[in-house]
């Protein structure tokens, strides 16, 4: 059914995107965070339902938590996080005019259209979660600088595209490549920003699940998840997953632009997770580490009394696949194993479910704890950084049954 929705999905190759509207604010609509200065507005951005604002110059919008509770494993276009650098967001693209360019280290330069990237090269899908390295932030003690996101600063899609892999193989990488850079359509406002580059070792882009991708569940991109194209790099956090993306550059010496060398960096200490105060080297950001939620049960809820009280949530990991999760509803003293749902591939999010018995005038505190295929499996010990990045601590939730 899916494979049909798909190829019936309409996949118009180039047409103008122009976004003329503007983010509708229903009037008073807030929703207020579990942390401090948690107050946010809810508004609707053109392409998108509403959302919860946490920045609108660059545009960064968050997705409610019980949006991945709707539907299957996939999270709808219109619902999917928003996160930008740079305010200077094209708002009207050409998808007959977009081209992307591979230059630098290479045989041939390249300028492929979207008409290219369709005709002459492999079509692939991958289900992937793209994830925001500080997605949680908001929740880090002692806080720190950052956007302050709640748990909605991720999304899974079923990605479609070509390999860069294959793109390169065209171009031909030339002998002494290290490193493969990419950059989107979107500038800074300001001279002295920095752009917003990203770069990967060669063998990562090369490698067979990398991909360009030109759709996203079905349909073009919303462009502020990076129409026409954008890269996805499954199993590592979002800010490879360069958006608008027109320009890809073989390099010989590893790149040292800023979004590389001094952003975007973990301590090699701790395996990322550091004290306060303590200083270490740091090395680039890579894959996510295995996280869970409950999805349908939100803290501090009222349930109703009765045996077969639904529980269910979502779990991935950084690309070896949810293994099994295991539920609690006791704080985590005792645990038992909740069924998986369908298993979309070992990047996407697996979804799971199981019931618990709710007695009247009880308190149960819910938490889920997702093992992952390389055997990482959730604690309740919690990682802290100084960038707010690598969170994946067991979750709590409290509902007391009236
Ligand atoms: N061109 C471009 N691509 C980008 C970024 C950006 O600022 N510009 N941000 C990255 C980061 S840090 C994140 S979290 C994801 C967000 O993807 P989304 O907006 O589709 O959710 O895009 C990544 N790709
Ligand atoms: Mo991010």
């Amino acid at each position: 059914m899916r494979r049909t929705r798909f190829l019936a999905g309409g996949l118009a190759a180039g047409g103008l995107l122009s976004l003329t509207g503007s983010p509708v604010r229903a009037a008073g609509q807030t929703i207020t965070l579990p942390f401090a200065n948690g107050m946010r507005p809810i508004v609707a951005y053109p392409q998108k339902r509403p959302l919860i604002l946490l920045t609108s110059r660059p545009p960064q919008l968050e997705t409610p938590l019980a949006v991945f509770d709707e539907g299957d494993a996939f999270t709808p276009n219109d619902a999917f996080f928003v996160r930008w650098h740079l305010a200077g967001i094209p708002t009207s693209i050409d998808g007959d005019a977009f081209r992307i360019n591979v230059h630098g280290a290479v045989e041939r330069e390249l300028s492929l259209s979207l008409g290219d990237l369709r005709r002459d090269f492999e079509p692939v899908e991958i289900a992937a979660v793209c994830q925001c390295s500080g997605n949680s932030r908001g929740y880090f003690s002692p806080r720190v600088p950052g956007g302050q996101w709640s748990n909605g600063a991720m999304g899974n899609a079923q990605w479609r595209g070509v390999r860069l892999g294959d793109v390169l193989k065209r171009a031909g990488i030339k002998a002494g490549a290290v490193q493969v850079r990419f950059n989107g359509l979107e500038t800074p406002t300001l001279s002295t920003t920095p752009d917003f580059l990203k770069s990967l070792d060669v063998e990562l882009a090369a490698s067979p699940d990398v991909i360009v991708a030109y759709a996203m569940n079905g349909a073009d991109l919303p462009l502020l998840n990076g129409f026409p194209v954008r890269l996805i790099v499954p199993g590592y956090f979002a800010t490879y997953w360069v958006k608008m993306l027109d320009d890809v550059e073989v390099l010989t010496e590893p790149d040292q632009n800023f979004w590389m060398k001094t952003a975007y960096r973990i301590p090699t200490a701790g395996n990322g997770c550091i004290s306060p105060g303590e200083k270490t080297e740091t090395v680039p950001i890579g894959r996510m580490r295995v996280r869970s939620f409950i999805t349908n049960l939100t803290d501090g809820q009222h349930v109703a009394a009765g045996s077969g009280q639904r529980l269910r949530g979502i779990a991935f990991d950084g690309g070896s696949g949810i293994e099994r999760v295991d539920v609690s509803t006791d704080g985590g003293a005792t645990w038992r194993a909740a069924k998986l749902n369908r298993d979309y591939g070992k990047y996407s999010f697996r979804r799971w479910e199981t019931t618990f018995d709710a007695a009247a005038g009880q308190t149960y505190r819910l938490a889920s704890r997702a093992t992952a295929g390389d055997g990482s499996v959730q604690t309740t010990a919690v990682c802290w950084n100084p960038s707010g990045y690598l969170r994946n601590a067991i979750e709590l939730v409290t509902v007391s049954v009236s």
